[in-house]
């Protein structure tokens, strides 16, 4: 079963139960309280914990990929799902346009407005699939490091700073860089269920343990 596309999936990736629906985290106020909270919880440990899943994220990736043949990074597991080939693309692709671009400008200006992304579109214009696998970890790995090294000298105050996202509302630079390592969570699980996938045919009766399959 492929889920029903929204916004908050890459690639057919599937979005946590709490996401299920995009009416869910509208554009709705939350109480004032709330806010206050949500931008003013500081919490180091957590923070260094951000830091350190996007920090590693290439080399799992790296770690993760090295066996892969040409043919296994270009097949996609299902309609209308990425390949990892686009995975990958679309990762190198986003780490500039869809994050430092964007983090970048929620510490430099003034309430900046941060426009919604169509993943799908992008990954046609952009041809995620025609872009070399190798090419593309070799540029996320190169992105990251300069942007953790950038992100590690953010302080406090210009992390409690604000961007306004037309679609879901008020973000905090903290906020994104949650949501940063959660997107990389995401894309790195979705790897592993290409690998895991691709032992299913091998499984015989076994595989009557398991709900999915084709
Ligand atoms: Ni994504």
């Amino acid at each position: 079963m492929i889920p029903a596309r929204s916004a908050l999936e890459c690639g057919g990736l599937t979005p946590p139960p709490e996401q299920a629906s995009e009416s869910e985290q509208g554009v709705v106020e939350p109480p004032h309280s709330r806010r206050f909270a949500r931008h003013f919880i500081w919490e180091p440990k957590m923070l260094e914990n951000v830091f350190a899943i996007l920090a590693s994220t290439p080399q799992k990736l790296q770690r993760e990929l090295r066996d892969f043949s040409p043919r296994e990074m270009k097949k996609r597991p299902a309609p209308g799902k990425w390949s990892v080939q686009e995975i990958l693309a679309h990762l190198a692709d986003v780490e500039r346009v869809g994050m430092r671009d964007r983090v970048e400008a929620i510490v430099t200006q003034e309430r900046p407005a941060l426009d919604p992304f169509d993943q799908e579109k992008r990954a046609v214009e952009m041809h995620y699939d025609r872009i070399e696998p190798r090419k593309s970890l070799a540029s996320l790995t190169r992105q990251r490091r300069a942007n953790v090294k950038w992100l590690r000298e953010l302080g406090p105050v210009q992390l409690r700073r604000v961007g306004v996202h037309k679609k879901v509302g008020e973000v905090s630079a903290l906020e994104f860089l949650y949501e940063w390592a959660f997107h990389d969570l995401g894309h790195l699980k979705q790897i592993l269920e290409v690998k895991r996938y691709a032992l299913y045919p091998q499984m015989g009766n076994m595989q009557k343990f398991y709900q999915f399959g084709q």
